[in-house]
């Protein structure tokens, strides 16, 4: 008999960075200490980081190797050359402006097309673009599939815009929509996937109205993976095509290179028309720099260049996404509620199943980050009723429809052996939920109040 090898990590490790332990009395004080807050941890305190996985990519030698070509020219660097030829051969786009990070991107771009009382619509928009979009006096718009908010819902692509409400949308406020965004893979509801079809039908609709279309290409590449294993036509397709072909129906995009650009800082707008560029790059340096820098050290645009291309290996690929759905198998398994299919970045805990004897206004997500934290050492980030803030018109919690705690696994960072020790956390936690607590406000801040929020626990 021949045995199937398993898969392991394509790559082997160079360079480690110690992590702390710490006892379960030390986290239960020093998370108090914080008002029960996960953001006002020290880095050192925590034993498995899965509050992002912005900026918190393990580089490749190859990455590294071309901090050490930076020219940090500034102007003409021919590392933003190198950028500008990646972007071009892996999306398509014939301009770049850089960036210090992707919600600078979201600026330029909506400082140029959007104006006071218009509309975005999207298919969810994530925290900083719907920031950007309120902050220039615009409404954004949320449009995706139904069965976005179900967190049983098998559908594969949870991501998906629902194309009759985009169109009718349009058809109702023609007028006030400068744009169409599309935010791939959908952060705000489990990083679910888009379809390359959907991709197609909201490019048609905005197409028909005469506006452009603009992706959010954060997690392009984890994306375009899932369109390889479950679109019908394409798994013979490399994801290099799959890539292209996303992008061709787009006007530009967005892009936060922290994420799949494989790098610690850094993002960019990229763009097909060049009157757009000369606008925006013009802002870019108000805002970011000289357009052939925009607050990047050629080192790091010789890093999002390398990155763009290793990104889109399939070996990695599978790798990656095989490793967040490794960890979902094993939730699963301990009967630990999460949001399915899982998604490409993280697996998100559904908070509502898993205490259902707290109310959202006692923050039972954030409750959970709380007792895992305690529990493992591992820290995940509330995607819930906090981090939703308040509604303008009532003053009212802007209560999200899915109350999760995301356990956002950093690229080529963590073993399947730290992935085993978050699921056994979570499966303890799980097993004596009904003794956690909900929280309530001691201190919220007016805008971003997830960040600096203190809470103490209703029993005490
Ligand atoms: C995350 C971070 C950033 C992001 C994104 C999408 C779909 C744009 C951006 C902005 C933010 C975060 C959230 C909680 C804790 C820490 C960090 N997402 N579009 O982790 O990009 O950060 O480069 O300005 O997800 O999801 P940038």
């Amino acid at each position: 008999m021949t045995r199937t090898l398993p898969q392991a990590e394509p790559f082997r490790i160079k360079v480690v960075e110690p992590v702390t332990m710490t006892t379960r009395e030390e986290r239960a004080r020093k998370i108090e200490a914080t008002g029960y807050n996960l953001f006002g941890l020290k880095s050192t305190d925590v034993y498995i980081d899965l509050l992002t996985d912005s900026g918190t990519s393990a580089m490749s030698d190859n990455q590294w190797a071309g901090i050490m070509l930076g020219d940090e020219a500034y102007a003409g660097s021919k590392n933003y050359y190198n950028l500008l030829s990646s972007v071009e051969d892996v999306f398509g786009f014939p301009y770049v402006v850089p960036t210090h990070q992707g919600r600078a991107a979201e600026n330029l771009l909506l400082y140029t097309l959007l104006r006071a009382g218009n509309f975005v619509p999207n298919n969810m928009h994530f925290d900083t673009t719907k920031a950007h979009v309120l902050h220039k006096g615009g409404v954004p718009v949320d449009l995706v599939r139904q069965e976005a908010f179900d967190p049983t819902s098998p559908y594969p692509f949870k991501g998906d815009m629902d194309l009759d409400r985009l169109e009718s949308f349009l058809a109702e406020h023609n007028a006030k929509v400068p744009l169409v965004m599309l935010t791939i893979t959908c952060n705000s509801g489990g990083g679910q996937p888009v379809s390359m079809s959907n991709i197609r039908g909201v490019s048609a609709i905005a197409k028909k109205f005469n506006k452009p279309f603009f992706i959010d290409a954060c997690r392009f590449a984890e994306n375009a993976y899932f369109i390889k294993q479950r679109e019908a036509g394409y798994s013979e397709k490399t994801v290099a095509d799959i890539v292209r072909e996303m992008f061709s129906y787009a006007d530009g995009c967005t892009m936060s290179a922290k994420k799949d650009a494989l790098v610690n800082i850094g993002g960019f707008l990229a763009l097909n028309d060049a009157a757009l560029y000369q606008q925006t790059s013009g802002l870019a340096v108000l805002f970011e720099g000289f357009p052939t820098y925009g607050g990047l050290a050629g080192r790091d645009m010789e890093a999002i260049a390398r990155g763009l291309r290793e990104v889109i290996d399939e070996d990695y690929l599978a790798y990656r996404v095989g490793q967040v759905k490794y960890l979902g198998d094993l939730l699963l398994k301990y009967g630990v509620p999460i949001i399915e299919p899982v998604g490409g970045h993280a697996v998100y805990l559904d908070a509502r199943r898993f205490l259902p004897h707290l109310p959202q206004d006692q923050f039972p997500a954030q409750a959970l980050g709380v007792e895992l934290y305690i529990e493992g050492g591992v820290r995940g980030v509330e995607i819930g009723t906090c981090l939703a803030g308040r509604n303008p018109a009532t003053n009212d919690h802007d209560y999200p429809k899915l109350e999760m705690l995301r356990l956002t696994i950093p690229r080529r960072v963590y073993t399947d052996r730290h992935m085993d020790v978050i699921a056994v956390a979570c499966a303890n936690v799980w097993d004596r939920r009904s003794g956690i607590a909900g929280l309530e406000f001691t201190y919220e801040a007016p805008i971003l109040r997830h960040f600096t929020a203190k809470f103490k626990r209703i029993d005490e």
